[in-house]
């Protein structure tokens, strides 16, 4: 195709959006993070960049602004492919070159992406706008709708949304409503609908317990979570707290899940009851958190505590249905040690390590008919094959099937209308754990009683420039700086049950640091020790990293 001109995109780009960072910036683990001031003309070039894609897909494609469990200051953007799932991996190379190419340059870009995919540039493609509770959301998502206009591409504005529902709309788009009604409503009505037909008439059972105590870490996840509570009434008695105003500063702040499971720690403002089943989602909803205090002690149910769970009910329902269907599990270098022990040994699910992100576990678990896939931080989801589907609804309609094998199917067949195929989703997930332990009859104490987490500590390291840290081995073992693994590899020698690994964040300006051991104090001394040598051969800043 010859070159086009696209003249409209630099005037508006000079006028309204010029580029004003003369640093680089990378689409990370998800998406585009940093200062909210700073991200204007990244969101009208993510504009852009969403209509080629949509023109290349023939497709509807999202546009999420929201910087999820960052500070309430920063703000970010993530791309969400036809199907609900995050931006194609091949196309981040193009997001990261739209958002550096100087304002004079865009015209030329552009050209070079329609010609490299032979895009056609006549069709009027949607673009699924959705934004958190930031103040500065509003104005960069106005960046985001004033790119797709200048592609002559149509803005559909959700207004503020989790993540989740976001990927949701989307993927309902694209399937002609298959996945369901690309609403608000027919959002609720889906993941309400099967939670009633799964849950039934009773509201306890056995150890089990109708109330949760909930912390919407004063973002969205407290907005969107008082639909459910209507809808589903003394069905789950949801008591909320963390629903703080708009643009109190609060997002995230000593509270929400990332605050949980980093700082192993109780969030503000939720009562401390003991032995009361509680959780925590983060700033967009897409992450979960459990936990509960006893006897002064704080119990944490994390991502991996979650998994384990979700794929021992599946297995055992799987299993009444007689279906032969392949289930399998994905975690990240993060995982708990004990819980990989758990689900390869005793629950005998195979089960894959990938590198941090949801787009690697959410590619990888689509090997599996059941993928379950489950960062430690809580975010993740179950994904289900299309033979697993037909098959299912096979023995479901076949009424020469015995009854508890129809049932069993039934069951699974509710559970993936409960579950958000598309992404990780905090309220999805939540809803589909309180149904296992109601239906296992279970209290949050006999779901921890499966195994023992071995201690462990997160740190963070800030350093001159954090992509000095690379990694191979999903992020297992560092390769540069060339002298940081083998001292790592020393320290963790010392430690029983020892294992620890750095690596740099995607999402923000620091390095990360995992350590795990057989005590509370050897995990915490061997993060120290660790982050000690990340700070003294990465070029750390400030003073050495302490507890
Ligand atoms: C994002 C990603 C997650 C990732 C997390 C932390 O979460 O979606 O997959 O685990 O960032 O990433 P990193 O360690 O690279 O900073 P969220 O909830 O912030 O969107």
């Amino acid at each position: 195709m010859a070159n086009s001109s696209y003249r409209t995109v630099y005037a508006f780009a000079r006028e309204m959006h010029p580029k004003t960072v003369k640093e680089d910036i990378l689409y990370g683990t998800a998406g585009f993070r940093a200062k909210a001031s700073t991200l204007g003309y990244v969101m009208y070039r993510m504009g852009l960049l969403a209509v080629l894609r949509a023109r290349y897909k023939r497709a509807a494609i999202g546009v999420m602004i929201t910087a999820s469990h960052n500070p309430e200051p920063d703000n970010g953007v993530k791309l969400v492919d036809p199907m609900g799932e995050m931006l194609e991996q091949s196309w981040e190379k193009w997001a990261t070159k739209f958002a550096n190419v100087g304002d004079d340059q865009l015209e030329e870009t552009i050209n070079e992406i329609i010609k490299e995919y032979d895009i056609p540039m006549t069709d009027r493609v949607e673009i699924v706008v959705g934004k958190d509770t930031r103040p500065s959301s509003p104005s960069l998502s106005k960046s985001v709708m004033d790119g797709v206009l200048a592609l002559s591409g149509k803005p559909v504005d959700y207004g503020i949304v989790t993540t989740p529902q976001l990927h949701y709309f989307v993927a309902c788009k694209n399937t002609k409503r298959v996945y369901g009604e690309p609403t608000e409503e027919g959002y609720y009505a889906k993941l309400t609908g099967a939670f009633k037909k799964l849950r039934g008439e009773t509201y306890t059972n056995g150890k089990y317990r109708n109330r949760l105590l909930y912390d919407g870490a004063n973002g969205v996840g407290a907005k969107k979570i008082k639909y459910f509570q209507e809808l589903l009434g003394n069905r789950l008695k949801i008591e909320m707290f963390n629903d703080a105003i708009i643009g109190s500063g609060k997002l995230n702040h000593l509270c929400g899940a990332d605050h949980v499971k980093s700082q192993q720690k109780f969030p503000t403002g939720v009562p401390v009851e003991s032995g009361v089943r509680c959780c925590s989602v983060d700033g967009d909803a897409d992450r979960l958190i459990y936990y509960y205090m006893e006897e002064n002690n704080f119990h944490l149910m994390d991502g991996d505590r979650m998994a384990t769970l979700i794929a021992s009910y599946l297995k055992e329902v799987l299993e009444k249905t007689g279906i032969e269907l392949d289930l399998g599990l994905v975690q990240t270098a993060y995982a708990n040690g004990a819980s990989t022990d758990y689900i390869a040994k005793k629950l005998r699910v195979p089960v894959a390590c990938v590198s941090t992100g949801v787009k690697h576990l959410h590619h990888k678990a689509l090997d599996y008919d059941i993928g379950v896939y489950f960062e430690a931080n809580g975010h993740g989801t179950v994904v289900f094959s299309k033979n697993a589907k037909d098959k299912l609804k096979e023995t479901a309609n076949d009424s020469s099937v015995a009854g508890e094998r129809r049932t069993a199917a039934e069951t699974l067949l509710n559970l993936i209308d409960l579950i958000n195929e598309t992404v990780g989703d905090a309220i999805s997930d939540m809803l589909l754990i309180e149904t296992i332990l109601h239906a296992k009859g279970w209290d949050i104490q006999e779901w921890e009683r499966a195994y023992t987490d071995l201690p462990n500590r997160l740190m963070k390291v800030t350093v001159e420039d954090r992509t000095v840290i690379t990694t191979t081995d999903a992020e297992r073992r560092c390769v540069t700086p060339e002298s940081l693994q083998p001292e790592i590899d020393a320290l963790v020698a010392k430690y029983k049950r020892g294992r620890s690994f750095v690596r740099a964040s995607g999402t923000e300006d620091i390095v990360r640091v995992y350590a795990e051991a057989s005590t509370r104090e050897e995990a915490d001394q061997l993060a120290v020790e660790v982050a000690k040598k990340v700070h003294e051969l990465a070029g750390g800043t400030g003073n050495p990293p302490e507890i």
